[in-house]
């Protein structure tokens, strides 16, 4: 029988996915495996060389969920090992605390948990409100319901393979539209303060003024103009366009081995 896998970074009883679990509903049935705790910023980290605990826990809305203490990969590297029935139509990690796009893609816990479905070659759609402050599961309405029409389609049409949906909404009751969008550049204004010998690293992580609004056609811009963004995001990121001028480099040898007392790499030609 077919279903829907939920999860998220910001822990499984966070108000985004609650949300996020009850408009899957409305398309179909709906099974949660997410991290115990927070895991925001955790990217795409693996749990190795020791247990992984793994508990039933009831959402406050009476959702059954697989509470997993781990990363958000765990979650779904479990979910394909037998941990729920599998392969489900689709993954949807989600609806994350604050936006992700830019550059806090290869940060997020959130668009990770999608590309872990990807390497399983399950489709799968990362939401996020642009939202930090966004506590209650009401907060979360709009972005849920954008969510349920993009993944509706995805299950009609499905994904190339290592290709995931990064959906960003914006905050408020009110979003004109969805924009097909590229990945914008963010920009961050860390600091870092210092008291003896003590380092006490601040992040200007405010909504809205982080990052290269200015660019049409980014993520950033579509959210700042107030549309939701969605990004079609590819594991393969190798930079396909400098290959070539890498060749120019002349880098590359045709033997090393450690028998080869006169190598010299200054020198080293193909
Ligand atoms: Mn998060």
């Amino acid at each position: 029988m077919s279903y829907i896998l939920v999860t998220n970074d910001d822990g499984v009883f966070a108000p985004g996915l609650q949300a996020l679990a009850e408009a899957m509903r409305s398309l179909s049935r709906v099974e949660v495996v997410a991290p115990a705790t927070n895991q925001s910023a955790v990217g795409h980290k693996r749990t190795v060389f020791q247990d992984i605990l793994v508990e039933d826990v009831t959402l406050a809305d009476g959702t059954p969920a697989r509470s997993v203490a781990g990363s958000p990969g765990d979650c779904i590297a479990l979910a394909a090992l037998g941990m729920v029935e599998w392969p489900p139509q689709v993954v949807v990690s989600g609806i994350n605390r604050g936006q992700n796009m830019g550059q806090d893609i290869t940060y997020s816990g959130t668009v990770s948990a999608a590309f872990e479905a990807a390497i399983q070659g399950i489709p799968a759609v990362a939401v996020s409100l642009a939202q930090h402050n966004a506590d209650h599961v009401e907060d979360y309405a709009v972005a849920a319901q954008i969510a349920a029409r993009v993944v509706s389609r995805v299950i009609e049409r499905g994904l190339p393979p290592l290709t995931i949906l990064n959906l960003n909404v914006p905050p408020g009751s009110h979003v004109k539209g969805i924009r097909l969008t590229r990945q914008g550049i963010s920009l961050y204004q860390d600091q870092v303060e210092r008291e003896g010998n003590n380092y006490r690293v601040i992040w200007l992580a405010s909504d809205g003024v982080m990052g290269n609004t200015d660019e049409e056609g980014t993520d950033l811009w579509a959210v700042h103009n107030g549309y939701a963004s969605l990004t079609p995001l590819h594991l393969d990121i190798t930079a396909h366009r400098f290959l070539a001028d890498l060749a120019a480099w002349d880098i590359t040898i045709t033997d090393v081995s450690p028998q080869d007392k006169d190598f010299d790499a200054s020198k080293a030609h193909a």
